[in-house]
């Protein structure tokens, strides 16, 4: 089946006992169990639950993976993920993530002596040159968080073989209907279901896919043992989210196309970082291993903080908010808002420029979103 067939049906045919046909959401935290000893096919509700099954089994049949697993934060996931690890091991990661990623692997899990280095992984052989005899796990983000960058996840899955140690790809920024990592040789996909997957900016969720049984045992052994897990009205949700993420994502595509293309020819404007330009470096790569360039892009306004301000106060439609992914537009200033947690001098070697501005294009009527950015550059 394809994609919107398998995220309106995988994982939610008709109940069983009612034949009601949205999946019910299962308000319990147990389940009775035919005696001691004995369990049923559902215990209790941190180890499984059936509207959490359910949203597991879309989310695996989406990223063309053979497991899911949903958690209660797209920070969640990742901790879940790092804790496949043990001290003394190491992880390379990308340099431009997102800042709370950085901020959990710096200031959280090194402390419990897991090692972390940050390199450019545009170019494969910064993270080639970094592999040590400990390392065992690579995390990338791709386009990244919120530079745009494009990292060539076949190429770096390559590296990641060699050196036996397990690719972890954040899909939240391309969603599973725009790119599908595993097919690329990551090992595990991690989304933020937050975001696009979730769609609707009502909701905090995560999730895991992999096609790996022994990966995906320890992982559901930790998603239990750690218990992090998501509700069942959140799960429900991002179902419901789940069965309109192809439409919503070829509206976000279009209209981003169109708003990069005006800030591109504004004399405000000093650069537009998005993957969908055709002179783009890397569009080779964004050709072979995307399906469109999604609805997320960042751009350099000309001039400093106070008219980055100015700039921000005059919008009526774009919304100062962090997150993204949702059907409202929302834009925000990286280095005072999603990624304050990163120190301004690494900030700055990055590129993430306090002129810096990050821009989810959501699906409303390009035309307003685009006489909105005029008004508030006018002020400017
Ligand atoms: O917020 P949470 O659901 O815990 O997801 C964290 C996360 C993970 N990965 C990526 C690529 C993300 O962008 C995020 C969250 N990002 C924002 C809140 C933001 O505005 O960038």
């Amino acid at each position: 089946m394809r994609f919107s067939t398998r995220a309106i049906h995988a994982g939610q045919e008709p109940d069983l006992a009612t034949g009601s046909v949205t999946t019910p959401v299962y308000f319990t935290s147990t389940f009775q169990q035919p005696g001691p000893g004995k369990e049923g096919k559902y215990v209790y509700s941190r180890t499984a639950n059936p509207t959490r099954s359910a949203l597991e089994e879309c989310l695996a049949s989406l990223e063309e993976g053979r497991f899911g697993l949903a958690f209660s934060s797209g920070l969640a996931a990742t901790t879940t993920v790092l804790m496949l690890l043990r001290k003394g091991d190491h992880v390379i990661a990308g340099d431009d993530i997102y800042g709370g990623t950085y901020r959990l692997f710096e200031q959280v899990l090194r402390n419990y002596g897991l090692q972390f280095t940050f390199v450019d992984p545009q170019e494969p052989s910064n993270v080639e040159k970094a592999i040590r005899k400990n390392t065992r796990l690579i995390w990338i983000e791709t386009p990244t968080n919120p530079l745009m960058h494009i990292v060539d996840i076949k190429k770096i899955s390559r590296i990641s073989r060699r050196a036996k140690a397990l690719l972890v790809v954040d899909n939240t920024f391309m969603s599973p209907y725009l790119q599908n990592p595993l097919r690329h040789g990551a090992d595990i996909v991690v989304h933020s279901t937050t975001k696009y997957i979730g769609g609707h900016s009502d909701l905090v969720g995560g999730a895991t896919v992999t096609d790996d049984q022994k990966v995906q045992d320890r992982l559901k052994f930790l998603q239990n043992a750690v218990g992090a897990v998501p509700g069942p009205m959140d799960c429900f949700l991002v179902l419901r989210g789940l069965k309109t993420l192809a439409v919503r994502m070829e509206r976000h595509n279009q209209n981003a196309r169109i708003v990069s293309d005006f800030l591109a020819k504004s004399p405000k404007v000093e650069r537009v970082l998005y993957p969908g330009f055709l002179d783009h470096p890397q569009k080779d790569v964004v050709k072979r291993q995307m399906r469109g360039s999604g609805g997320m892009l960042s751009f350099q306004l000309i001039g400093g903080f106070e008219k980055i301000k100015r700039f921000l106060k005059q919008l009526r439609v774009f919304t100062v908010a962090e997150s993204l992914g949702g059907v409202e537009s929302l834009i925000e200033h990286p280095a005072s808002m999603t990624h304050a947690s990163v120190p301004r001098e690494r900030r700055l070697k990055l590129g993430i420029s306090d002129n810096l501005i990050r821009v989810s294009v959501g699906i409303e009527d390009v035309e307003d979103l685009v006489a909105d950015l005029e008004r508030g550059f006018k002020q400017v």
